[in-house]
């Protein structure tokens, strides 16, 4: 298997692409695909002040050595969930997190959510769930609320995740399987600021695959965490990629197409917000300014604030 660019020999072969790079040309095709995806979805400017969430992770650090490639001004948010789960998930990932911005001189806020709001993750699971389910859905809804909520009070630009293709097909097969059109309306790789208190939302990474993200981390010398979190065990969203995966291995591309088609068909008009969605009265939460469907409290404020001996589950939106 040769490099289809120089002829050396090739270090991976994307039969999605039908194409066999070498180390150093992958290295450079991987920026490449990632600038024309910010070019095609008109994702980001080089004017741009830009936060990216990160994980520890591959797929975020990877995202965070590729703009800086590119030459975009991005800053990092770690997020200090305290999850621990037997392997010091959380404790681990920070130092991954430190060491990369540390190595690269680039500027990482750290925010702990015990030390900002008094309670782990897990303790607020253990509260509100009372340990019944795991604790993604309380998890989504603190680092949805805190990555905006420093992007809004620093005036950054724009946030940005490392979801790669596979984690947004993932996403729209459990979306479509259950034909859930308020979430399909709202899948992209840019979620615009539509709302006061909202902070425009970027995905770069929509169009690589998981294993070339894997790769380039493997091959740039990026130091990232290779546990999961441990509450990503036996999810939903593991088993709907597992089920991908398999329909990738008979049919190299049908993940990308998957996604691809979907956005086209947004384009054509499918999926579109109906009369009453647009005409949706927006609110402010009195404690946090973000936006809200209903009045009063946000569903985070709701959580941490509100008296906690009357929370009830369902008072949490989108659990
Ligand atoms: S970090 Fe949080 Fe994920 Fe862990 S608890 Fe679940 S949502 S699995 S991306
Ligand atoms: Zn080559
Ligand atoms: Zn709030």
């Amino acid at each position: 298997m040769h490099c289809q660019k120089c002829g050396e020999k090739a270090v991976i072969n994307m039969r999605q692409h039908k194409l066999s790079l070498c180390k150093s040309h992958f290295l450079d095709w991987v920026p490449d695909q990632v600038e024309r995806s910010i070019v095609r979805y008109r994702m980001l400017t080089h004017h741009d002040h830009l936060l990216l969430a990160v994980s520890g992770g591959k797929d975020s650090l990877s995202l965070w050595d590729i703009l800086f490639r590119l030459g975009y001004s991005v800053d990092g948010l770690y997020i200090g969930l305290g999850i621990d789960g037997g392997v010091k998930y959380s404790e681990n990932s920070l130092k991954y997190a430190l060491n990369f911005a540390r190595d690269r001189n680039l500027f990482l806020h750290v925010i702990d959510v015990q030390a900002e709001y008094g309670e782990t993750v897990p303790m607020m699971t253990m509260r509100t769930l009372r340990g019944r389910n795991k604790p993604c859905s309380v998890c989504g809804l603190a680092k949805r609320h805190v990555m905006n909520q420093l992007a809004r009070s620093q005036g950054y630009d724009a946030l940005l995740t490392g979801h790669n293709l596979d984690d947004e097909a993932a996403i729209l097969f459990g979306n479509t399987l259950n034909w859930v059109g308020s979430y399909l309306i709202h899948q992209g790789p840019v979620l615009e600021a539509d709302r006061p208190g909202l902070v425009r939302k970027v995905k770069p990474l929509c169009r690589m695959y998981e294993r070339e993200m894997a790769a380039y981390a493997l091959l740039g010398g990026i130091q990232y965490i290779q546990e999961e979190c441990p509450h990503a065990v036996g999810s939903t969203s593991i088993y709907y990629k597992e089920i991908l995966n398999k329909l990738e291995a008979d049919r190299p591309g049908a993940k990308l197409s998957f996604y691809l088609s979907f956005l086209q068909a947004k384009r054509d008009g499918l999926f579109s917000p109906t009369a009453d969605e647009r005409a949706e009265s927006v609110h402010s939460c009195p404690k946090c300014g973000q936006s809200t469907s209903a009045p009063g409290l946000c569903a985070f404020c709701r959580m941490f604030f509100k008296d906690k001996d009357q929370l009830v589950l369902d008072q949490v939106d989108g659990l």
